[in-house]
């Protein structure tokens, strides 16, 4: 049974192109301790790395990968911007695609990667644990390097910009659903490394070092894995062509910084053609303004130091330093005594750079982008507050503890299901208990001026707008349906940008602006001729972001901000995109290695899976 489904699997593949090959990976989720900061941590890594291992494809190859959980919590993997076309199965997030991957029980995830071609990345879908598991997914052409739309690299390097931990994170989670907030990282790092701005004990941390040959070209692969913020990543005396975001090729877009929020990804060329030396590579957090509460955020840098003998290198940056002078590069003394070139960074308030790197990008190619617009929502980003323990009133704000503050969209913070199936699975059963999900609401309860300052600081002028439900929201859409999507953030969410990702499908993002969206001007901004193409979208603080997508990709798939403060306070929905006409448009059964309520009674399904199941089983009977 499994062998043939195998058999289909690969025959389905090779229909694809005769020379796609099966990537097979076995990822092995264990928890190791780590000494930064004078600090042993205990993390939970895929096969013992910081980052986990890289997927390396070609386009139109499938993935396996056989997941081993010797971790003591429950796992999922999201293929992070994977369209996974008919092939929601493999999307991991638990209870909405699948039942999570059990301590001491194996999985494998199978998908096939066609028609994207970039960076990607994995991670898991557990609230905080993606802070250490996760790694690069990237795609290359399948003509080889003659096919990138830009002169051939002559090395390719993941960057991928993650978060230091010193917290047991899936506590950090529980607190943060119950109202506790206070938790921050300790470090930021550059592929795993917390450089030398870190110290223990006056020792700097290693940081992340690039070797590079005077006049190669690099491909940076730049991935934001982090939790919590924003990035500014720049290079000291050198510049970035920007010719991919989130595995759509981008118009080359050349800057001397990038801006990249958690979730999305970027490819830039750089060119070592400057004096050879070292120049340090920064990575540093933004964060909007006072009266915004203000938060501990960390820079954190790495190396990129020319492969020359010890002398000239030095003289090099002398004379670098000499000829540009301090104002617009600041010196600073390496560990070993030599001088490397720091970069002048935005300052940490100034979202405006963000603003403008994210409306330059446009996609390299003229796109068709559908005319015809089949459905609107206009989401409003907030904060509210539900009562505890499902009253219907309660004190609100403040310091009580009679309320929770939650994160929502259109007033509807999400409930992540647990008690029953998971929701893909009763879709895809027709067990009816789908239906009962509530429906997201296509606009906000109120309109208000949703970017007036006066509601920063969040205090008691808002209250009137936070009263807010907590459910699993869902929006049902007809396979086909061409859906425009206004994401206004508010400053009731103070001045916090919002970084959203949809699963299954990347958007066409029209058009962004800051204060509120006024469709009367805002329309005829969009640009449906070359618009980027991506899967997370970061919609400016006290701004909004206008995205189209075509709903064509049959299964539930999660719609969240890509921050997980955010997300695990409830700023996220599902999606549901009907089956089309035909088999070809329809969604296939589960896997055969996928165990679904089914499984129970012939106890395939662990125990623990069963008993959850019981209720909705029995319930799914008298449906039918
Ligand atoms: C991590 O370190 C602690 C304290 O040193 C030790 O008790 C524990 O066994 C270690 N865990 C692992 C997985 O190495
Ligand atoms: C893991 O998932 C099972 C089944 O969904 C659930 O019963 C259990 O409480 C979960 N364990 C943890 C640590 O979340
Ligand atoms: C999980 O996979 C590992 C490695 O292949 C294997 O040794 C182990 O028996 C598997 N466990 C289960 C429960 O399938
Ligand atoms: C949640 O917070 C409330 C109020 O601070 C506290 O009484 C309760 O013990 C907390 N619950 C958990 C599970 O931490
Ligand atoms: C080490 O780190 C601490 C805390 O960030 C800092 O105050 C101190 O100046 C650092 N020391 C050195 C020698 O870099
Ligand atoms: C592109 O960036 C430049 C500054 O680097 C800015 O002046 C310009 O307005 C930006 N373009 C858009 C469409 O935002
Ligand atoms: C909530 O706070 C009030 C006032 O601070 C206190 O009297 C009450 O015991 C608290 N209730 C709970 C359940 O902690
Ligand atoms: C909304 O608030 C902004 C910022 O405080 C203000 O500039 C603008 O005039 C307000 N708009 C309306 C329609 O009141
Ligand atoms: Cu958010």
């Amino acid at each position: 049974m499994a062998a043939t489904a195998a058999i289909i699997f690969f025959l389905s593949a090779m229909a694809i192109s005769v020379r796609a090959a099966v990537v097979e990976h076995t990822f092995v989720v264990s928890q190791v301790n780590m000494t930064h900061l004078c600090k042993e941590t205990l993390v939970t890594v895929v096969n013992g790395q910081l980052p986990g291992p890289a997927i390396e494809v070609t386009e139109g190859d499938s993935v396996a990968v056989l997941l081993v959980n010797k971790s003591p919590y429950n796992i999922t993997i999201h293929w992070h911007g994977v369209k996974q076309w008919l092939n929601c199965w493999a999307d991991g997030v638990p209870m909405v695609t699948q039942r999570p991957i059990l301590p001491n029980h194996n999985f494998t995830y199978r998908f096939n990667v066609v028609g994207q071609e970039g960076t990607l990345w994995w991670h898991a879908h557990v609230p905080f644990l993606r802070a250490t598991l996760h790694g690069a997914l990237i795609i290359r052409p399948r003509h080889g390097a003659i096919s990138y739309p830009f002169p051939k690299p002559d090395m390719e390097v993941p960057i991928i910009i993650g978060d230091w931990w010193q917290l047991d994170l899936p506590q950090v989670y529980r607190s943060m659903k119950n109202d506790s907030f206070d938790f921050f990282a300790s470090g930021s790092t550059i592929n795993g490394k917390l450089g030398d701005l870190f110290n223990c004990s006056g020792v700097p941390e290693g940081g992340y070092v690039l070797d590079v040959v005077p006049g190669k070209t690099y491909l940076l692969r730049v991935i934001n894995a982090g939790l919590f913020s924003e990035f500014y990543l720049k290079i000291a005396a050198h510049k970035f062509t920007v010719v991919a975001a989130d595995a759509n090729y981008v118009s080359p877009y050349t800057t001397d910084v990038i801006a990249i929020a958690p979730g999305e990804t970027v490819d830039a060329l750089v060119v070592a053609n400057a004096t050879p030396g070292r120049y340090y590579m920064v990575a540093k957090p933004n964060q909007a303004p006072l009266p915004d509460t203000q938060t501990p955020e960390f820079t954190t840098r790495g190396m990129v130091q020319y492969r020359v003998n010890h002398s000239s290198m030095t003289n090099g940056a002398a004379a670098l330093r000499s000829r540009r002078g301090a104002k617009e590069e600041e010196n600073d003394e390496g560990p070993s005594g030599d001088v490397a070139l720091a970069p002048q960074m935005p300052d940490k308030h100034d979202t405006v750079t963000s603003f403008y790197f994210h409306s330059n990008l446009t996609s390299l190619y003229h796109l068709t982008v559908p005319q015809q617009v089949d459905e609107n929502l206009f989401l409003v980003l907030g904060l509210g507050s539900i009562c505890r323990n499902g009253q219907q009133s309660c004190n609100r704000g403040g310091k009580n503890n009679e309320s929770i503050t939650v994160a929502t969209m259109n007033s509807v913070s999400f409930q992540h299901p647990t008690a029953n199936l998971p929701l893909l699975e009763e879709h895809y059963y027709h067990s009816g208990l789908i239906d009962v999900v509530q429906e997201l609401p296509d606009g906000p309860p109120r309109a208000f001026n949703f970017t007036d300052k006066a509601l920063i600081p969040f205090g008691p002028k808002e209250l009137r707008l936070e009263p807010s439900s907590k459910a699993t929201a869902m929006r049902r859409f007809q396979h086909g349906a061409v859906v425009d999507i206004v994401f206004q953030s508010s400053a009731i969410l103070q001045g916090d940008s919002n970084p959203m990702h949809l699963h299954g499908h990347d958007m066409f993002l029209l058009a962004e602006g800051l204060g509120n969206y006024n469709a009367a001007k805002d329309v005829e901004r969009y640009n449906l001729v070359n618009p980027p193409v991506k899967n997370t979208v970061l919609v400016p603080n006290l701004g909004w972001a206008a995205v189209r997508f075509v709903a064509n990709n049959p299964g539930v798939w999660f719609i969240h901000c890509h921050y997980e403060f955010h997300l695990t306070m409830g700023m996220a929905a599902v999606f549901l995109v009907e089956d089309g006409p035909t088999v070809d448009t329809s969604l296939p059964p589960p896997p055969s290695n996928f165990q679904t309520y089914r499984d129970c009674d012939d106890n395939v399904l662990p125990d623990e899976l069963c008993l959850q199941t019981k209720k909705s089983e029995a319930s799914m009977e008298s449906t039918r």
